[in-house]
């Protein structure tokens, strides 16, 4: 058979494509039809798109290859290439993590971008360390409180068994009385329903994710902070990859993280609607919950700004300059 000058090209360009293609697992905690994981989606097919096919990033949602809590030292050992977390969950490595939920720091999305903005030269200096390169970060909603009944007093707060999703939110409950549980979203159904917890501070996207009218009563928009899902990338993983791939991943996180801004902000309304069309009342808490709660995050700003040193200190600085 001969071929055409154009038809050789086209099947060494195929073969060379083949020989060079790559694969990485992407585990993420959070549910498949969350808006986190539907733009990593949209940013695994448009890197799959722009490198040609030579890098495909397969999604693994739901802590369904990793876990929440083992998806950062996954990604770090290279056990997955990339992967997403709540950076804030691992304050216990480093305070900085948590910068992003630091109570009524930064308490809109345009406050967290900047936020964001602030802390990235940062979190990419004590990332490095780790073998691990941020790509891009996208807000939860403002987060409230959930309860399993009524709560206008800081009293009746107290011995409330409190799921916490890191270090901040265990704090925030210990400093409210409460008795705080770390339990992943994905347990977050089982663990309401056996009783292990009856609260927990989250937004209303992963109320409504988890259907939680079905085991509490109560939404309060206190409005506390906008935490963050973090994409990162094991570091030998990028640098493995050929400039023209690597330009790709880039380019298209910094798309994934305006796109995801903005879905977080477009849909945050609807999810608290949507929590209250199920049967849960959504009021704003009462003056006494506010003040206890203001008082908590003062106490919480002194503490991380101890603990997060000069990097905690540069974040706020540069978040405050702007
Ligand atoms: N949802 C995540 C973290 C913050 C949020 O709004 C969770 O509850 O696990």
């Amino acid at each position: 058979m001969k071929l055409t000058a154009a038809a050789f090209l086209t099947l060494t360009t195929a073969l060379a494509g083949a020989a060079s293609a790559e694969t990485w697992d992407m585990p993420m905690a959070y549910p498949a039809n969350n808006y986190h994981t539907e733009n990593a989606q949209t940013f695994a097919d448009a890197v799959k798109e722009c490198t040609g096919g030579e890098l495909e990033i397969v999604i693994h949602a739901g802590g369904s290859l990793f876990k929440g809590d083992e998806i950062k030292r996954a990604v770090q050992l290279g056990e997955a290439q990339i992967g997403e977390r709540l950076l804030s969950a691992h304050a216990n490595e480093n305070a900085v993590f948590a910068y992003d939920s630091i109570p009524f720091l930064a308490t809109s999305f345009e406050a967290s971008e900047k936020l964001r903005a602030a802390a990235e030269p940062v979190l990419a200096k004590v990332l490095e360390e780790q073998n691990i390169v941020p790509l891009y970060s996208v807000p939860w909603p403002p987060q409230g409180l959930y309860f399993s009944k009524p709560v206008e007093s800081p009293e009746a707060m107290e011995g409330t068994k409190f799921r916490a999703y890191n270090s901040i939110t265990a704090r925030v409950a210990e400093l409210a009385g409460m008795v705080p549980t770390q339990v992943e979203a994905a347990d977050l159904k089982q663990a309401l329903a056996t009783g292990v917890v009856s609260a927990m501070i989250s937004s209303g996207a992963t109320g409504v994710d988890e259907s939680v009218w079905e085991d509490m009563t109560n939404f309060y928009d206190v409005n506390a902070w906008l935490p963050r899902n973090t994409v990162f990338v094991n570091k030998d993983a990028l640098d493995g990859l050929s400039d023209a791939a690597r330009t790709c991943v880039l380019d298209e996180a910094a798309a994934a993280q305006t796109r995801g801004a903005e879905k977080a902000a477009e849909l945050a309304g609807g999810f608290v609607k949507t929590l209250a069309d199920n049967g849960m009342d959504v009021n704003p808490p009462s003056e006494a919950i506010s003040a206890k709660l203001q008082e908590i995050g003062k106490t919480m700003t002194t503490e991380w700004l101890e603990n997060a040193g000069e990097n905690g200190k540069a974040i706020v600085d540069a978040y405050e300059a702007q």
